[in-house]
């Protein structure tokens, strides 16, 4: 490698990276008129960042359905502001546990889909709600 490149490589280490956070509001009618949703129901983050789910209407629960290998998974009690810091890159699937059934779900993409593409490709959503926002979902992969 050229000292040059060497050089600009160093200086983009040196860069400490600002970790961001992410607002996932919690809702009985989402954006688009749609019953319990994620708003957004998609976030692209990076490895450090912090998705803050927010119960902004009541009866809503955050918990994870699928995680990247190593990360931690999450499942928060009842009307809880549940702050999770995402430290593994990959797709995290996830839903509102009273509102499953009704396809409440949504996605945080960690830097790159790669790490657990085909985990996220083999869930396999159960009634019509879920399957078309999974569809969605899984369509930014
Ligand atoms: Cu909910």
């Amino acid at each position: 490698m050229k000292p040059l490149m060497l050089a600009a490589l160093f200086a983009m280490i040196s860069v400490p990276a600002v970790a961001a956070e992410h607002v996932v509001r919690m809702l009985n009618v989402g954006n688009d008129g749609t019953r319990m949703a994620f708003e957004p129901s998609l976030v692209k983050a990076s490895a450090g960042d912090t998705v803050v789910f927010k119960p902004e209407d009541g009866g809503h629960a955050a918990a994870s359905i699928i995680v990247p290998s190593g990360a931690d998974p999450w499942d928060e009690a009842l009307n809880a502001e549940a702050r999770i810091t995402v430290t593994v890159p990959g797709v995290y699937l996830f839903k509102s546990r009273p509102h499953f059934a009704v396809g409440m779900i949504g996605m945080i993409i960690v830097d790159s889909p790669d790490a657990n593409r085909e985990a996220i490709n083999g869930f396999r959503p159960r009634g019509s709600l879920m399957r078309k926002r999974f569809e969605a979902l899984q369509g930014q992969l």
